[in-house]
């Protein structure tokens, strides 16, 4: 009798439990390019009462849930926000990207280190899971394979960014081993938006080429025209992310995951932009960018993240250009002509 009981009990209740069911999450470093939109898919799983938005900068940025000031660096003030408000899903976002960490290397490592290890310990205090991404930046040098790029492989990055990401990755598989913590982490891939953020990264010439030709009609693009790398939407990016904090830990089979997205080069990008703004002009001037993205894999291996939690992605350099310039708010659309 108990034991048919207990089995209504659990087939009642599955549908309803995934690793992000009943949770209190909060997004630390929840203004940039990934922050904004994942706040508010978070917002849909979990309710927006459950969602605490934190980051260092004052910048307006309009948000579902309740905000918190944060500097990631300071620890206290990071574990006194986790536990005021009862927290028990920490989503590390604040990170310095890859060009901005060249410009700035203390800071990055001060940023990318010492917060991903606040963060860590804070989460094995209070028994709380993290998820920390990570980045095609941690590949690098000339001893790992460049196509489908293995989840596996030799990691020698070249950046700061990508020296702390592997950091990240390592720590936090440590402290899922050593204390047990629940710590997952994806390799993003370049993330495209339709939104304008702060470019600090060597893949953002992806985004910032759609307004420049909105805007200007042209593009001075800061990687050679045929500089392959992978990419992704934001919104397919979001979509994976939602996906990967819900898995089951049990399904998980590693700690950290690649991601692939679609990849494509400068010269492609735009040849699609022209196919919708056929007066649009580019050039190409590499500068110090063009070296940091020739360290990175041209495409990427996701068959671990397919297996494991059910991962998938499909779409042309067609397909998401077009995705791109629709998603764009209208206010830089007017006066361009937009074939269809
Ligand atoms: C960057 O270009 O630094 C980032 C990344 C690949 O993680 N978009």
């Amino acid at each position: 009798m108990k034991a048919t009981a207990n089995l209504l009990y659990r087939t009642q209740t599955r549908p309803f439990s995934h690793a992000l069911h009943g949770r209190r999450v909060l997004v630390a470093g929840c203004k940039g390019q990934i922050g904004v939109p994942l706040v508010h898919a978070i917002c849909e799983v979990v309710g927006k009462e459950n969602v605490i938005a934190a980051d260092i900068s004052d910048k307006k940025v309009a948000l579902p849930c309740q905000y918190e000031q944060l500097d990631v660096t300071d620890g206290s003030r990071y574990d006194k926000i986790v536990s005021e408000h009862k927290i028990d899903y920490i989503v590390h976002l604040a990170a310095i990207l890859s060009a901005l960490g060249e410009r700035f290397p203390d800071r990055a490592t001060s940023v990318n280190v010492t917060g991903c290890i606040n963060a860590l310990n804070i989460a094995r205090e209070r028994k709380s899971r993290i998820f920390v991404p990570s980045t095609i930046a941690v590949f690098g040098g000339d001893h790992f394979p460049k196509i489908q790029t293995p989840v596996d492989t030799v990691l020698q990055p070249t950046t700061i960014y990508g020296i702390s990401k592997v950091f990240n990755e390592m720590i936090g598989t440590y402290y899922h081993n050593k204390f047990g913590v629940d710590f997952r982490s994806i390799r993003y891939p370049g993330v495209i938006s339709s939104e304008k953020y702060d470019f600090n990264g060597t893949t953002d010439y992806s985004t910032e080429i759609f307004f420049h030709a909105l805007e200007k009609g042209q593009y001075k693009c800061w990687l050679a025209p045929k500089t392959n790398l992978p990419m992704i939407y934001i919104d397919d990016c979001i979509k994976g992310t939602i996906q990967f904090l819900k898995a089951d830990g049990a399904q998980l089979k590693r700690k950290v995951y690649n991601m692939a997205g679609i990849s494509f080069n400068p010269e492609e990008l735009a040849a699609s932009i022209q196919k919708m703004i056929p007066s649009f002009k580019v050039e190409y001037e590499p500068d110090f960018r063009q070296k940091i993205a020739d360290s990175w894999p041209k495409s990427i291996d996701d068959s671990e993240s397919k297996k494991d939690w059910g991962w998938s992605y499909d779409v042309t350099v067609d397909d998401l250009a077009k995705k791109i310039l629709d998603g764009i708010d209208p206010q830089y659309k007017q006066g361009v002509k937009i074939n269809k």
